[in-house]
């Protein structure tokens, strides 16, 4: 279970400001995953979620001592490109890397409460379907949609996406899942508060790719 326990998000603190590098230090963890599904339609998600983190973290790098919340990150971008905010830097690959947040949150939520298609046990399109409908899928033009049906076509098995999960090793499904509510405690309410926090700003877009 270590690729998801390794890197478990924080506890988040009673203001709910998100701080930039643990937030960057617990995601970086997360493209590496993709290798382990097998497909290489997932080199393609992984490039984007990389993209997304490299920019945040250039940002951040830029004055680490003045950007130690994610909210100090945006507020900085607004005040210095005003004209084009939200649509610059770190506060548009935020925008971005949250929705994946939100997909894999509610996949692994669903995972976890045991959804499941009772024709078909082994299979996760059911959680898939879910997460890319809730957090995906009104950003994604007819193209990119596409791009999601042939990744859903080369989602593993249920068994094997809990395997790649444990990093490969022979752990049971329930320990598995147990480890996956653990990580979720700290995990949902971080990226809840990243929504909230584009809420609270007006940096929410909606436009299609
Ligand atoms: C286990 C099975 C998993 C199945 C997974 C299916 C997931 C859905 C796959 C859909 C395919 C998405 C491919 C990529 C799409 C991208 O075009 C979009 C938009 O990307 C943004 O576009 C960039 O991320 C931005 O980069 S930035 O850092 O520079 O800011 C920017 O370029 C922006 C364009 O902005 S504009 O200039 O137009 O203003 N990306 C997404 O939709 C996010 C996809 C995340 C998928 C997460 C899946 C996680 C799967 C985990 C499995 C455990």
């Amino acid at each position: 279970m270590s690729l998801l326990l390794d890197n478990e998000f924080k506890p988040l603190p009673p203001d709910k400001c998100v701080d930039t590098e643990a937030f960057l230090e617990a995601v970086s963890h997360l493209p590496s995953f993709f290798d382990c599904l097998g497909s290489s339609v997932f080199a393609i998600i992984k490039a984007d979620i990389t993209g997304n983190i490299t920019k945040i973290k250039t940002a951040y790098l830029k004055d680490p001592q003045k950007f130690v919340t994610l909210q100090d990150l945006l507020i900085s971008e607004r005040e210095a490109q005003a004209d084009k905010w939200p649509l610059v830097g770190a506060t548009l690959a935020l925008m971005w890397l949250k929705r994946g947040l939100r997909f894999i949150q509610i996949l692994l939520q669903s995972l976890a409460d045991g959804e499941r298609d009772a024709n078909n046990p082994n299979s996760i399109r059911v959680n898939v379907v879910k997460a890319y409908e809730q957090a995906l899928k009104r950003y994604h033009g007819w193209l990119t949609q596409k791009l999601f049906s042939m990744a859903l076509l080369a989602a593993p098995c249920r068994s094997n996406f809990l395997k790649a999960l444990s990093k490969g090793e022979d752990v049971g499904e329930e320990d598995c899942l147990a480890k996956v509510r653990q990580f979720l405690e700290n995990f949902t309410p971080t990226v809840d508060a990243i929504y909230e926090m584009y809420t609270k700003l007006n940096a929410e877009l909606s436009y299609t790719v």
